[in-house]
């Protein structure tokens, strides 16, 4: 195996050759065979490494998904490339602009949205492109205001319309929002969608990723498949959404995400001199309450709620750190939080062949070494831990995941994600935003500048 290992420069190298590889010319393909679209935070993501490489390009990557916004200010979940049709589902599918006059009618979208990372990525193409200088600085101060723009409308919509009573917690329509699509966290939801007169459909990702092992069940996709329909039928109108779908549930991690990403854009509205700092500010104190309130005493994680039966969704899963993402926890259930992280229920567990985070606990019933979302390790989400901690000043625990995920990374495939015990390469490799991950590590210069 060490023979295998890549030297950093080696790496870099593979990891910028494979985000140039996988560039359709203004957006990059999430993955080059299973997922030939632009997905929003594999987007956000993916922009954070091209800064590194390619500082108008990172730009032109989000402008790209910028164009598909709808008119609520919803940043969609996928904006399609039309000379594309290798994804199931595809834009006939979604049909979003034959449904409501919100979504674009070119570019075509899908009509479900992503964690809200783009203020984070964006913050750190800023910090890349100010220890660069000279044109880089240039360029990025020029788009930042644009840009900022955009992510108002888009914190805006999510702050109104997603948490419409104002709880702190965004309310999700789809697994596929949370971007974890067959965690555990979703199976008791997901349990209470019954599958009516579904159209009939063909998955491609079992085409491309032929281990079934690997992917969600035909019962999940035929689930999956029918909230859209549930969608359709509501017009992707949130109101109605709310009232009308079967799958409902608040997200703790997406909320985290959110709370810290108003952080970031504050820290851009100051910087730009705007009048909304106020305003971003209070929704990251609104979200970081609304996420520290879900801790579970018993499991010290913090959990989402199916909003359809009121009763929490009990899961030893990632995104229970969500409270270390957007801070907010007394000193003391923080450290009890960063302890847990690293005991054997996590990172410490000792079989895992690197202490990074899998999506399930080795020590829960629901772990699945192999099922995407169910058990196996994700460079690109210890890497966001290992940011966010850092931007926190949490910079040890930041540091050891930031050595475990290069070292996991260092078989070059580039993969979606890792059997946490083995370290076998599962998914797709030369997946972009492992790419951006890999960039990220090996190049930023200060991690908590
Ligand atoms: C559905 C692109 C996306 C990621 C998601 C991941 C997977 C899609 C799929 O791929 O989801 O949106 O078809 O499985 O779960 O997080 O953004 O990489």
């Amino acid at each position: 195996m060490t023979s295998n290992v890549l030297r950093p420069r080696e790496l870099a190298c593979r990891a910028a050759y494979v985000l140039r590889g996988n560039s359709a010319g203004t957006m990059t393909r999430a993955a080059p065979d299973l997922y030939p679209h632009q997905w929003s935070w594999d987007a956000a993501f993916v922009a954070v490494g091209l800064a590194h490489v390619d500082v108008r390009r990172a730009c032109l990557e989000l402008d790209t998904l910028f164009a598909g916004q709808w008119r609520t200010g919803m940043l969609p979940h996928i904006v399609f490339d039309p000379a594309e049709e290798g994804y199931f589902p595809g834009p006939d599918r979604w049909a979003c602009a034959d449904h409501t006059e919100d979504a674009p009618r070119a570019p075509r979208t899908s009509g479900i949205c992503q964690p809200p990372v783009h203020a984070l990525a964006v913050e750190r193409i800023a910090q890349v492109a100010g220890q660069r200088g000279g044109g880089a600085q240039a360029q990025v101060a020029g788009w930042l205001p644009s840009a900022y723009t955009r992510m108002l409308a888009w914190h805006r919509y999510l702050a109104s319309h997603r948490d419409p009573t104002g709880v702190g917690l965004l309310t999700i329509y789809h697994g596929w929002e949370s971007g974890m699509d067959n965690s555990p966290r979703w199976d008791a939801a997901y349990a209470g969608v019954e599958v009516g007169d579904l159209p009939p459909y063909r998955r491609r990702d079992t085409t491309v990723v032929a281990d079934l092992s690997q992917r969600p069940t035909q019962q999940e996709y035929d689930r999956y498949l029918w909230i859209v329909e549930e969608l359709k039928r509501a017009n992707f109108d949130d109101g109605r959404i709310q009232e009308t779908a079967s799958f409902l549930t608040t997200d703790v991690f997406m909320s985290a995400v959110f709370a810290t990403a108003n952080d970031a854009l504050a820290g851009l509205a100051r910087r730009l001199g705007k009048s909304e700092a106020d305003e971003l500010a209070e929704y990251a104190e609104r979200f970081r309450r609304g996420v520290v309130a879900t801790v579970d005493p018993v499991s010290g994680l913090a959990l989402d709620t199916d909003l359809r039966s009121g009763l929490p969704l009990v899961a030893e899963t990632l995104a229970g750190f969500a409270p270390l993402i957007c801070g907010g926890l007394s000193e003391a259930a923080e450290q009890q939080m960063t302890r847990l992280l690293e005991s054997a229920r996590w990172t410490g567990h000792p079989s895992l062949r690197h202490p990074v985070l899998p999506t399930t606990s080795p020590a829960s019933a629901d772990f699945r070494a192999r099922a995407y979302w169910r058990g196996p390790s994700w460079p690109v989400i210890n890497w966001f831990f290992a940011l966010a901690l850092s931007r926190r000043g949490c910079t040890d625990c930041a540091d050891r995941l930031r050595g475990a995920t290069l070292a996991q990374l260092g078989d070059g495939s580039l993969a979606e994600y890792y059997e946490p015990i083995s370290g076998e390469a599962l998914g797709s490799l030369d997946q972009s935003w492992s790419a951006a991950a890999a960039l990220d590590l090996l190049l930023a210069r200060d991690w908590s500048d």
